[in-house]
């Protein structure tokens, strides 16, 4: 087990505010102590563009830069120049759709993907299918809400050309088999582009077992800053990859009517970048692999199977995710709007997510308007369980006395 104890107290937000029980780490894990100070470290010691300046200082923030580019890279077992820095992982995905997906899909193509997705995973492939005639294909999830092997193979064709697809849903926190599915979407000479959100903090990736084609994800997830994200890339999709975006420090050659650019990954990252984002992402991934990936996850399992098991035995609370394997649970109180349970939750210091989550297509295939959601990390403790189930009875007999 963790030293838990111990770990939250490398983080300022638990510590000025112990009576919280900080349950929405899905939308946005808090920061350590040691991610603040590199952050500002950059600023304090450092604060100068990169790549450009000819000067010590700027050799010594690209330095730093490039060396988080590398960290983060051996973290997915990826190599250096398949490491894209983004603003998050929405960014990264829409950059997948506009650079690669454009340029190779047409009408007759087929994109699969799922009702699982983060609006960030679906909406891009909405877009660049409308625009290419491409034709934008759903998996029908078992009863569960689950993806699986055999219904994906139901919709995968010689037509395919691209899978977008989910690692871990927002919602439901299902683990999707996507070692299987990119197996599979290869055989038909198909890409994909994986949606690791919610799993690059909670479990180890590496990219070259999966042997995906894009993966995304955001640092701020991870106990890194807000604003910084990353797009994986093969190297050799990325080389044939246009830019999306044109400008400062990704140029090669710029004439009055054409222009060159520099390879992957700068041709990407257009003005000056997030640095202190990038430094602060690096020291994250430091931080949250000295603690151990399989033991946040065993740890963030048992404390939703605790809660889960409490939950349980509330009346009227419908569970929509129970076998999840990871640590989020999605439930509603009956005939209680997400968003008035939620207040009582707020009323007690119990943070959690109420709504669509963005992700719409999954609220309306469980046929709701909305769920709670409470979301488990690593800092968080069996006291919170207690708060959190003293919570949703105590929501749940306040509305059914009304
Ligand atoms: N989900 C949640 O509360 P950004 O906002 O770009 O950092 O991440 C987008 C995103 C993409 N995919 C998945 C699976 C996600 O969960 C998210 C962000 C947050 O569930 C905020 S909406």
């Amino acid at each position: 087990m963790l030293n838990v104890e111990k770990l939250r107290g490398d983080f300022p937000v638990l510590k000025d505010n112990p009576q919280l029980s900080y349950l929405d780490s899905a939308a946005s894990a808090l920061k350590p102590n040691c991610v603040i100070e590199a952050v500002n470290d950059y600023y304090a010691k450092l604060g100068v563009n990169v790549h450009r300046g000819v000067y010590k200082l700027s050799y010594l923030a690209t330095d730093a830069y490039e060396e988080a580019r590398n960290k983060i890279a051996n973290f997915i077992n990826a190599d250096f120049d398949e490491i894209v820095f983004t603003r998050g992982a929405s960014a990264s995905l829409n950059l997948v759709a506009l650079s690669y997906g454009l340029t190779n899909l047409k009408e007759g193509d087929e994109v699969i993907t799922t009702e699982l997705e983060h609006h960030s995973s679906c909406m891009p492939w909405i877009n660049v299918c409308a625009k290419t005639k491409a034709k934008l294909i759903y998996v029908p999830l078992n009863e569960e809400g689950r993806i699986t092997i055999e219904n994906f193979k139901s919709v995968l064709t010689k037509n395919t050309k691209l899978v977008a697809i989910t690692y871990v849903s927002n919602v439901m926190g299902y683990i999707t088999p996507i070692e299987e599915i990119i197996k599979l979407a290869h055989s038909v000479g198909a890409v994909v582009s994986v949606d690791a959100a919610q799993a690059v903090p909670h479990m180890k990736v590496d990219v070259k077992k999966l042997d995906c084609d894009f993966l995304a994800f955001s640092g701020h997830k991870i106990c890194g800053p807000t604003g910084i994200g990353v797009l994986y890339g093969k190297a050799k999709l990325l080389a044939d990859m246009p830019p999306i975006e044109f400008g400062g420090d990704m140029a090669d050659d710029v004439n009055l009517h054409e222009m060159t650019f520099k390879d992957a990954p700068y041709r990407f990252e257009t003005g000056t970048p997030i640095i202190a984002g990038a430094i602060g992402l690096a020291k994250a991934i430091e931080y949250v692999e000295a603690i151990g990936l399989d033991e946040i996850a065993k740890y963030e399992y048992f404390l939703k199977e605790k809660a889960l098991a409490e939950l349980k035995k509330i009346p009227n609370v419908v569970i929509y995710n129970a076998t999840a394997e990871t640590g989020i649970i999605t439930f509603n109180i009956k005939n209680v709007h997400p968003h008035d349970a939620a207040s009582v939750f707020d009323n007690n210091d119990v943070c959690l997510r109420a709504g669509h989550h963005c992700a719409q297509l999954i609220i309306k295939w469980l046929k709701t308007v909305g769920t709670v959601r409470a979301s488990f990390y690593f800092y968080n403790t069996v006291e919170d369980v207690e708060k959190f189930v003293k919570s949703v009875k105590e929501a749940q007999e306040f509305f059914s006395s009304l």
